[in-house]
């Protein structure tokens, strides 16, 4: 039977479960990637299975998300990590070296392996071919200790491409476009696979800017075929011998389908805030424009720049938009300086930024109050830019160049004649900022400075659960609408205790403390609860504060397995009208969840207590994850394990 990319990769990497959409699967992990917001957890939760030695064919650890050190905080996290990865067996991706996503597509990325990462723009990989998916710290550092990961088989969209982009059109216009046909949660339970004769003419990192901007659909993944551009990629790398061509069989089956002609896309733009609002660029050149930023995960390929540095030879940008720059690696910057890219780009007054995620997740250029910003990012969701009232817009590069030297929203084919870009036909290549593993681990301290708080574990779960609505929210609220990011949070996500008082601070400054004084209770959400990042702090912050449930019309994937893994119970509604009758500071009564759990049965009545009504709420769990519920987590279920073995 003919099979499609997705399928064939699964299936060669199936160790339990079968392939049948919506069922439960485990399969092997090749690669695992963390990045240094997720990564203290993650490494401390791997320190504490008791496993020498990450069990996979290479794990990567990168630091890009906390470079700014305005305190001793996240210094002492870069310590930690560098520590911990030489004694464990994982490489060791140094600050200023690139974000994580942009490094492992050049330096790593093998098309047809897995690959799992601790954020979740992990599928940038899947340009180079590879199923590359995000997930929980916790789920990572299983699978560095060489457990499965699970997940829900998913559905196959086909994307089929046609044609050619047309002058100054992105491949993030391509991306847009299937955000704006499938919105932010079109692409749950599925992975989306693009196949077709239009793919032979996308590059590699063009590849990547679309299937990174896949997670904004909320999708498992996003893959392409592994073909000659991706040879003359990786060859490019120096890594030629790694290549192999792999694409879905002719005539393979997709669950769903969606046809793309290239040629007939225009320059488009997200609006505020969120990444599926998306209409054409043209229809917005009134908006001016304080700030445009250049770069992240999506957009900060050399290809990118480039183009960008011949837009910008000899202009200058616009004297009131502040422009800024952040290459997407060390890479990136060395062969741009080298190809004489980078002149034009410091000559027409654009600000240059280290090779990390910077701006993109509030580390720094937040923007003037009430004022409109331009991205080359993939979120623009409400506050992640640090000041809550900026109108974040999200834009390809070239909208992003043509609008910086008018400074308001603007379609580059005003521009004319895109000029040709030369690319260098050999690049340097040079790791090393990527430090091995030690040879000898047993000589590596590893280094804990007084941010580096034991991660909590919750107790076992409460026969039967009781307490407030603390908060109720509408459809689509974001991990950064939970546990908010920039750079006077991010420095505690080593920290559980320090950052559970920013909980879902964008929505309401006083969670935190309201929650700490009910002991906890419940939060009550719409549609695609938890979208966004893959940070498990959206789920132990919570944990922390005390919270026991999350009663959602349906969550996003990553978010829902992390409250699993961290004991609090994800239930959706079965008739969704029963979110309306719910209101905040409603007093909710869930009886026997415990041995309804046990007993595996497949739905609940929940007892409002204040307005006496009840609402039944699906338990379709799976028994690994009603056994993680039970036993109060992952961490608690994985040590009553070993405890039990050892008896
Ligand atoms: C993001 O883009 O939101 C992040 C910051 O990269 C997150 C990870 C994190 O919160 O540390 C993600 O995408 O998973
Ligand atoms: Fe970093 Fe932004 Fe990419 Fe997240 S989306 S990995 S913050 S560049």
């Amino acid at each position: 039977m003919p099979r499609n990319l997705t399928y064939k990769i699964l299936k060669a990497h199936l160790v339990e479960g079968e392939l049948t959409p919506g069922a439960e699967i485990g399969i092997r992990i090749d690669h695992t990637l963390t990045q240094d917001a997720t990564g203290t957890m993650a490494y401390l939760q791997f320190e504490s299975l008791g496993i020498d030695k990450v069990q996979t064919k290479l794990s990567v650890s990168y630091v890009d998300h906390n470079t700014l050190q305005c305190g001793f905080e996240n210094a002492d996290d870069h310590r930690y990590l560098q520590s911990v990865a030489a004694k464990h067996g994982v490489y060791f991706s140094r600050p200023g070296n690139g974000i994580c996503h942009q490094v492992h597509l050049e330096r790593f990325g093998v098309p047809g392996m897995t690959l799992l990462g601790s954020d979740s723009h992990t599928p940038t990989a899947g340009g180079i071919g590879m199923l590359a998916m995000g997930a929980g710290g916790l789920d990572v550092a299983v699978a560095m200790g060489g457990g499965p990961f699970y997940l829900a088989s998913p559905k196959v969209v086909g994307v089929w491409l046609e044609g050619k982009l047309s002058p100054w059109v992105g491949a993030k216009d391509v991306i847009l476009d299937v955000l704006r046909r499938l919105k932010v949660k079109g692409g749950l339970g599925r992975v989306i696979e693009y196949h077709g004769p239009g793919v032979a003419t996308l590059s590699v990192p063009e590849r990547a800017t679309i299937t990174n901007m896949g997670a904004e659909l909320g999708a498992t993944t996003s893959i392409f075929p592994a073909d000659e551009k991706t040879q003359e990629f990786m060859k490019l790398q120096h890594r030629g011998s790694k290549f192999r061509p792999l694409a879905a069989d002719p005539d393979a089956p997709y669950d769903e389908e969606i046809e793309i002609d290239l040629s007939t896309l225009e320059p488009l733009v997200a609006c505020p805030h969120s990444p599926d609002n998306v209409v054409e660029a043209a229809k917005l050149k009134n908006v001016k424009l304080a700030q445009v930023s250049i770069g992240s995960c999506t957009n900060s390929s050399l290809d990118d720049l480039m183009m960008i540095s011949r837009v910008l030879k000899n202009k200058r940008v616009h004297p009131e938009t502040s422009v800024s720059l952040a290459p997407g690696s060390k890479q990136v910057l060395q062969n741009l300086i080298a190809a004489g890219g980078l002149e034009p780009i410091v000559a027409a007054g654009v600000r240059i930024l280290e090779a990390a995620c910077g701006p993109c997740i509030g580390m720094g250029q937040s923007p003037p109050s009430g004022a409109a910003s331009l991205r080359t990012f993939n979120r623009n969701f409400l506050g992640r830019s640090g000041t809550k009232d900026a109108e974040v817009y999200l834009c390809s590069p070239q909208v992003a160049v043509a609008s910086a030297l008018k400074g308001r929203i603007t379609d580059p084919r005003e521009l004319g004649r895109p000029p040709r870009v030369q690319m260098p036909e050999n690049l340097i290549v040079d790791d090393s900022m990527i430090l091995p593993p030690a040879e000898d681990p047993a000589k590596v301290e590893v280094v804990r400075g007084p941010n580096i708080q034991p991660v909590p574990v919750k107790k076992k779960l409460a026969p039967s659960l009781k307490g407030e609505v603390l908060l109720k929210v509408e459809d689509n609220i974001t991990t950064d609408h939970i546990m908010p990011a920039g750079a006077k949070i991010l420095p505690f996500r080593s920290n559980i205790p320090a950052i559970s008082e920013f909980v879902f601070s964008v929505i309401e400054a006083d969670f935190a403390k309201r929650a700490k004084e009910k002991r906890g209770g419940f939060v009550v959400g719409g549609e695609n609860y938890g979208q966004g990042s893959s940070r498990e702090h959206a789920a132990l912050a919570p944990m922390y504060l005390g919270l026991k449930a999350v009663l959602a019309k349906s969550f996003a994937r990553i978010h829902q397995a992390n409250l699993i893994n961290f004991g609090i119970v994800p239930l959706t509604f079965v008739d969704p009208k029963d979110y309306d009758h719910i209101r905040q500071s409603d007093e909710l009564e869930i009886p026997k969840l415990a041995k309804a759990l046990r007993d595996g049965v497949e739905t609940i009545q929940v007892q409002n207590t204040t307005r006496k009504r009840s609402y039944t709420m699906n338990l379709g769990f799976t028994s690994r994850q009603r056994e993680m519920l039970l036993a109060g987590g992952l961490l608690n279920l994985t040590k009553e394990r070993a405890g039990a073995n050892s008896q």
